[in-house]
């Protein structure tokens, strides 16, 4: 069968996470051909007004010329047969399709050989990180396409709120699940700490975010981005901390 193929925009938001689970994995991930790697303008509420095909199977990324803006382009989202919201990340694979990126993130776990001996609470402790991860990026998102003016309260409560239970969750020493490799639990810490879209943005409109009072987080995202599979997915691409133009 041909490598899974996911689509997504080419900085981090709710595709990274997936990206890594699939390193980590051992699964080579395919994405979109449209995705050059191009980093593109930052989606706005205008451009989410654009034509986006709600309910047409499959979705693919295209450049389309920004109304207004001499010379401006940005990525939006058109429908190719298969689709389900007009709403990205997607995924195929064979016969299978998926939309909602924390399923699409939990598949590639389970189709990795790497991670082929997880037990069941394994699996539970993974997807508890990636839920967790999507409460933490949405808050971010709120932010970011939202009010900025009230970034600086906002942000710091937020991520406050989340990273001070995560920290109080993670062990003293080693990856999340006790293995001697990081699981998809160990990414979706490197995601909180480390990832720009939305997460890094937010903090930067809040005038910065301290990381320091949360030593196991960083410990565990430094831990993980020197795991051989992620260290070499990191070498080739930069969707992690990619910023694209506000
Ligand atoms: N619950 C969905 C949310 C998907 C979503 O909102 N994706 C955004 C990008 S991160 C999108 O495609 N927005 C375009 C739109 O909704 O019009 C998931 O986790 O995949």
């Amino acid at each position: 069968m041909s490598n899974p193929m996911m689509i997504y925009f080419p900085f981090g938001g709710r595709g990274e996470l997936s990206r890594l689970a699939a390193a980590a994995g051992g699964v080579e991930l395919d994405e979109s051909p449209e995705n050059d790697g191009t980093v593109p303008d930052m989606p706005s509420r205008n451009q989410k007004k654009l034509p986006l095909p709600l309910a047409a199977p499959f979705a693919a990324l295209v450049c389309c010329p920004s109304p207004g803006v001499a010379g401006a382009n940005f990525v939006c989202v058109v429908a190719v047969p298969g689709s389900f919201f007009g709403a990205l990340p997607t995924l195929k694979h064979g016969d299978v399709e998926l939309c909602q990126s924390q399923a699409i993130t939990m598949y590639l776990g389970e189709i990795g050989p790497k991670f082929a001996g997880l037990a069941a609470g394994h699996k539970g402790v993974d997807a508890m990180y990636t839920g967790i991860l999507e409460d933490v990026l949405a808050g971010c998102a709120g932010v970011v396409f939202g009010d900025h003016s009230t970034a600086g309260e906002v942000v710091p409560a937020h991520l406050n709120k989340f990273f001070t239970v995560v920290e109080g969750m993670l062990p003293a020493s080693g990856f999340i699940n006790g293995l001697d490799f990081p699981t998809i639990a160990d990414c979706a810490v490197l995601c909180m700490t480390d990832m720009m879209v939305p997460i890094g943005i937010a903090m930067q409109l809040a005038g910065g975010y301290d990381l320091t009072p949360f030593p196991k987080m960083l410990a565990i995202s430094s831990a993980t981005k020197a795991s051989p599979e992620v260290a070499a997915y990191l070498a080739k691409s930069a969707t992690l901390t990619a910023m694209p133009k506000m």
